[in-house]
């Protein structure tokens, strides 16, 4: 029996032992709004309760952008840190790294900087053809928090990582399954199908075991212990830039439809 909710950002359902959570915002390309990330945050405690075995993490079929990441509207004017380990988005990324269930991304369409993370949260990542990837804070004057950093780089190759970032170009579904950022690379007109057998499969399995190897995994690539002098280190270089006058010019070029002019200051 499958239960459904449908609210105006997200919708959910519990069909089995699978949960999907279906980003439903079109007019804003799905943008991570704290009201999207409040009814996510709140779907996901649902799929706790429900004892959910996987969860699928999709956007409407059909749609060209999957999400175009956070919402550059509820971003901190300069002075705060843009990714700070409270701000929404940062939860909702703790939220699918914690959950016991595992997050299948199913992705067809863009996906963009905070979406891109959410995707590399995730455990498994399912893309269609049209599939792509960009990781986009130097295109705001952004310096990314080590947490989002750490998710590619227990991913992907750190030359692949650096030109990800520093480009803020899209990696397509070719390269994004060549590198293995994506699982599976799947016709769009499969990919439903293909990712839902794929949850079917890991849902016959221990859901204890699963969940203790999930959680194992989030542990073992947290990343190496930081010194704690080592991260005052990257909070201050990282304090630099999100009071610079590139992440006021990041925020002014977005707001006015423009490419921005750094003046890397
Ligand atoms: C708010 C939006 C957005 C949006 N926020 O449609 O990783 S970090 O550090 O960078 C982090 C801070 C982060 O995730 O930053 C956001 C990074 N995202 C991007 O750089 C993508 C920005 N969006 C785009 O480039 C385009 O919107 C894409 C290519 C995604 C889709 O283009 P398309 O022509 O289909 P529009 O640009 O016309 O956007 C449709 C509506 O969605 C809003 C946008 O302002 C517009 O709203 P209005 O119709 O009210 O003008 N929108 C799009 N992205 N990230 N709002």
């Amino acid at each position: 029996m499958t239960e459904r909710v449908e609210t105006p950002l997200v919708r959910t359902s519990v069909d089995g032992d699978v949960g999907t959570l279906t980003l439903d915002n079109p007019g804003k390309r799905n943008a991570l709004s704290r009201a999207l990330i409040d009814a996510a945050l709140a779907a996901f405690d649902a799929f706790e309760v429900a004892r959910v075995r996987a969860v699928i993490l999709r956007a409407s079929a059909g749609v060209t952008v999957w999400s175009a990441g956070h919402d550059v509207a509820e971003l901190p004017e300069t002075g705060d840190d843009p990714v700070a380990f409270n701000v929404p988005l940062e939860r909702l990324l703790r939220r699918v790294q914690d959950l016991p269930a595992p997050v299948i991304a199913m992705v067809e369409g863009s996906v963009w900087g905070g979406a891109c993370d959410l995707c590399m949260a995730c455990d498994v990542i399912v893309g269609a053809d049209n599939a792509s990837f960009a990781m986009t804070p130097v295109k705001l004057g952004i310096p990314y928090n080590p947490s989002g950093i750490q998710h590619f780089v227990s991913v992907l190759g750190l030359h692949k990582v650096k030109e990800m970032f520093f480009t803020a170009e899209p990696v397509a579904a070719d390269e994004a399954l060549r590198i293995g950022l994506m699982n599976h690379r799947v016709p769009r007109a499969e990919l439903e199908a293909f990712t839902q057998a794929l949850a079917a499969r890991i849902t016959r399995n221990s859901p204890l075991a699963v969940a203790a190897i999930k959680q194992e995994l989030r542990l073992l690539t947290r990343g190496t212990p930081l010194a704690a002098e080592t991260f005052e280190e990257i909070q201050s270089l990282r304090r630099r830039v999100w009071g610079s006058e590139d992440y006021r010019e990041g925020l002014r070029a977005f707001r006015e439809k423009r490419p921005p002019r750094f003046p890397g200051r």
